[in-house]
């Protein structure tokens, strides 16, 4: 227990603790309760290792292709969307390729955590964000499209007012199967024809694409990603006043080949019970050694698996632009 003032106890975390960690057989925690603060440094961390490839790959196709892609939604009205935004970099790259073709544009960020949408402290000049605090998968939210424009001045083709959304850094990956076709679904209703989708998937092994390549993007040699993994622990420590002792978990990333996807997990380094108190009563939580909380699973995508998805969700694919190794892939869907 501790003597400080006690943190109150936010509802979702403990409805998430309790519900994941009394699951049999396979204990869960969901992957949002990595990115308190100091989770979300880490992450950012760990996009800067040398062994995450994900995300200096879709920068650099960001920045070889951001014309290409604005190119294809054939207008000079847009208006940028994006779910997620954690990606100020990358989603800069694209903003600066639209000004180039619009003097004004409007960028529309949604995302779940209204601090990760206060970091998008973009500035560039015609620049309008309009940020939107919202669950993107459970809750509705709203895509504005820029105004139909006056009839002098504007050619007919290129000044249709269009949507451009961004579903980018393979967070998609985080989602099963059936979430994904929802949050592309929903994604879909708020679009018209002529609109368009980017979405940043990372592709699955091959031949150029060793699963030890993928591995030890979760697992790497300075233990960044451990460190992110254990961060959960703490963070149900200090918000629930749980008991978990960091030092008896350990951090493991497998490649579930059936489901091609990275799982992540806290194995239990011994038998151990943990205590979580709650008003009416404490909560113990038995480990046998050796078991392990499921944290996070991180989807891998093989084109026709991302076809599959987007056709699934109405969206027609038009275009891909990968890296020489198919690492990584960036998506540009239409709708019809
Ligand atoms: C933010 C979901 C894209 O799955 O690669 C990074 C999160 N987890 N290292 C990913 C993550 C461990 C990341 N996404």
């Amino acid at each position: 227990m501790t003597t400080a003032t006690p943190v109150p106890a936010n509802e979702a975390v403990l409805h998430e603790a309790l519900t994941g960690l009394t699951t049999a057989p396979q204990k869960t925690l969901p992957p949002w309760l990595f990115y308190d603060e100091r989770g979300s440094r880490l992450f950012e961390q760990i996009t800067t290792l040398p062994e995450y490839y994900l995300t200096r790959t879709e920068r650099a196709l960001f920045a070889a292709h951001a014309d290409d892609i604005l190119s294809t939604t054939t207008s000079d009205n847009l208006t940028i969307a994006e779910l997620g935004a954690g990606t100020a970099t990358k989603t800069g790259i694209l903003l600066r390729a639209a000004l180039r073709r619009q003097p004004k544009l409007l960028y529309q960020p949604i995302d779940v955590s209204s601090s990760a949408l206060a970091a998008e402290s973009l500035t560039l000049p015609g620049l309008t964000i309009h940020p939107q605090v919202a669950n993107y998968i459970t809750e509705r939210y709203t895509l504005q499209r820029p105004d139909s424009p006056k009839l002098e001045g504007h050619s007919e083709q290129g000044s249709r007012p269009r949507i451009l959304a961004l579903y980018i850094g393979s967070s998609i990956g985080n989602f099963s199967p059936t979430e994904a076709h929802t949050i592309l679904h929903n994604l879909r209703q708020h679009l018209q024809p002529g609109d368009a989708l980017l979405l940043g998937a990372d592709l699955a092994p091959g031949p150029q694409k060793p699963i030890a390549t993928i591995l030890s993007a979760y697992d790497d040699a300075a233990g960044v990603t451990a460190a992110f993994n254990l961060n959960i622990l703490t963070r149900l420590n200090r918000e629930l006043d749980a008991d978990f002792n960091l030092a008896a978990f350990a951090h493991r990333a497998r490649w579930n080949a059936a489901e091609s996807r990275i799982e992540m997990h806290l194995e239990s380094l011994r038998p151990q019970t943990v205590t979580i108190p709650t008003n009416d009563e404490i909560h113990h939580i038995a480990f046998e050694q050796g078991e392990t909380i499921h944290t996070e699973n991180s989807y891998k995508f093989t084109p026709e698996a991302l076809t599959t998805l987007l056709t699934n969700s109405n969206f027609t694919p038009t275009r891909t632009f990968h890296d020489p190794t198919q690492t990584f892939a960036l998506t540009l869907a239409h709708t019809l």
